[in-house]
């Protein structure tokens, strides 16, 4: 036995290749990482994992800004055989509380300066907590994990593991504001990657430009996995910002993004079709790109935005062909075909019947993508299955003559801004307990820069309700991309016959709201 993704991922690996370049910012100098740097620096990590106590099957659980190391950390627990659990570094103490309530891992690495804000729970819950940041020198401490990993030796004996055991969970809302843990296995993420690196002919020439979080299925298995598999490099941005992206990208030939970072590209009038003459593709994902903005795009640049749709519990579904042209070309306002081994069909959400071909319906997956289940529920998994295996994603879709699948809406209540996805329960619980609140409805309506924006919809209970005061009230409480943007006040919801809030009504009353 090996350890099945990083054996597969890593296992032929030219060590003297460069894996990553991290540019310095201003006159700092740049980072290289070659992927002999990666194994040796992972498997520090796996060392310093396993000497402070983690066995196969702990759960790590991270929440540090992007760096390599974090990266680096990623590796190394799938290689001590652990699962990692990365957590988005806009969370709040309180969501983090929450997941590591939940999924009980036998440590928890945080940044440095977050190390006195979670100390406290950390230790009530048992959990051993371990600092991470950027190696910036010798002599120079950066956290007691970074720390622990240089003295630590640079080789490790990957632990057996095969390809049904768990490598990652990652946590997605849930339409009941509960959040829940999709458990994913070595062959989720490594057919996946070897799907989508076949498909979008990626090859140790590539050259990524990673502008994304690595704390999601975009920026760290789609990006990473893909890249790793390859062979390939490279230019690892620690966010998205529109200078740096037009500085690095003559030396890219791929990009990987949210609609939203198109549509800034599209506002800036440096980036033009001569800086991207030289590049190979650009692929979009993770919320719905719009027509025009792909139409823009190809005016601008020559080049046609290849668009996938994927979910956290399913790495990725459908694709557009790499092909440009051509009645099997690339398409907007379509995401493709389903990838070569992945199976999807359109149903009816109660029946679970499928459609008549071209009708609109739930798309439901199978494959060896598709996620195990969610950690500890499984009444949840269950009803997220059908009997014969295939998942129900909760988009709404239909897959025209040419088998093309279009995405047309959701059945979940679900709102994707920038490519974070905000489930509006979540943030109605926490508005409803508010001093003042009667009742809330959060809706998403359009927005120019991250596609859908929040908008939370309030009754007050009395006359003295004060918008401004409650939303900064709710601040520390949730993450910061999850706060509505505006705050309406009604005097009571629309609802239906049954008493359901006609989130729809709410949506056009307010659909101008950012853009108007
Ligand atoms: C930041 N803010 C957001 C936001 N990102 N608000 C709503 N939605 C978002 N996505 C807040 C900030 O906190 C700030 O609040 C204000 O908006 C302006 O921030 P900014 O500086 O303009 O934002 P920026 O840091 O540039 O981030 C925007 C972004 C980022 C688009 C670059 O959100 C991003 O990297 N998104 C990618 C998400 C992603 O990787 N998704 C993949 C999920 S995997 P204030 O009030 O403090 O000023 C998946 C599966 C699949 O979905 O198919 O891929
Ligand atoms: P997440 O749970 O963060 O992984 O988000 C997954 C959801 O993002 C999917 O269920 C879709 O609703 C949405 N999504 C991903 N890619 C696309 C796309 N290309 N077009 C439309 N929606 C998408």
């Amino acid at each position: 036995m090996t350890n099945y993704l990083i054996h597969n991922l890593l296992g032929n690996a030219n060590t003297g290749a460069q894996f990553a370049e991290i540019p310095g910012t201003g006159d700092a100098q740049s980072r290289y990482c070659s992927y002999g740097d990666v194994l040796q620096m992972s498997a520090r990590f796996a060392n310093a994992l396993v000497e402070r106590g983690v066995k196969p099957g702990d759960r790590v659980a991270v929440q540090v800004p992007k760096s390599i190391e974090a990266l680096m950390l990623y590796l190394a627990a799938v290689r001590a055989g652990a699962v990692f659990l990365p957590l988005n570094t806009a969370y709040t103490k309180g969501e983090v509380a929450y997941f590591l309530n939940d999924a009980e891992p036998s440590i928890f690495v945080c940044a440095p300066e977050r190390l006195d804000e979670y100390s406290a729970f950390t230790k009530e819950l048992g959990i051993k907590i371990e600092t991470l940041g950027v190696w910036t020198g010798p002599q120079v401490s950066s956290g007691s994990l970074t720390d622990a990993g240089l003295g630590a030796p640079r080789t490790f004996k990957n632990v057996d593991r095969g390809p049904e055991d768990l490598a990652a969970i990652l946590y997605t809302s849930g339409t009941t504001g509960r959040s829940k843990g999709a458990m994913l296995s070595h062959r989720n993420l490594f057919s996946n990657a070897q799907s989508l690196t076949e498909l979008w002919e990626f090859s140790n020439q590539d050259v990524l430009l990673h502008a994304l979080p690595i704390f999601h299925t975009h920026g760290l298995f789609v990006a990473t996995n893909v890249t790793l598999l390859a062979g390939a490099s490279m230019i690892f941005l620690p966010g998205f910002d529109a200078d740096e992206v037009v500085r690095h990208l003559p030396r890219a030939t791929s990009m990987m993004g949210v609609p939203t970072f198109y549509t800034r590209l599209l506002d800036d009038p440096r980036f033009d079709s001569k800086l991207v003459s030289h590049m190979r593709l650009f692929i979009s994902g993770s919320a719905p790109l719009l027509s025009e903005t792909h139409t823009a795009f190809e005016e601008r640049t020559g080049h046609r935005i290849l668009e996938r749709y994927g979910m956290t519990e399913t790495n990725m579904n459908t694709s557009n062909p790499y092909i440009v042209e051509g009645n099997k070309g690339r398409r907007a306002g379509t995401v493709g075909f389903p990838l070569d081994d992945v199976e999807l069909r359109i149903c009816e959400s109660e029946s679970g019947k499928e459609v008549a071909p071209g009708d609109v319906g739930v798309i439901e997956v199978k494959g060896p993508n598709v996620f195990s289940g969610y950690w500890k529920m499984p009444d949840k998994t269950a009803e997220e299955f059908r009997e014969d295996g295939f998942f129900i994603t909760g988009d709404l879709g239909k897959i025209d003559p040419d088998g093309y699948v279009h995405i047309v809406g959701r059945a979940k209540d679900l709102i994707i801004s920038g490519g974070y996805n905000i489930y509006p329960k979540e943030v109605e619980l926490l508005l409803d307990e508010q001093e003042g609140i009667l009742e809330s409805a959060v809706v998403g309506v359009p927005h120019p820069d991250f596609g859908e924006g929040v908008i939370a919809v309030v009754v007050p209970s009395t006359p003295e309700f004060d918008p401004v005061a409650t939303l900064s009230l709710i601040k520390p409480q949730i993450a910061r991309y999850k706060q509505p943007k505006l705050l309406h006040v009604m005097d009571e919801l629309p609802r239906n016959t049954m008493g359901k809030v006609q989130k729809n009504v709410l949506r056009e009353l307010l659909h101008d709201s950012f853009s108007g």
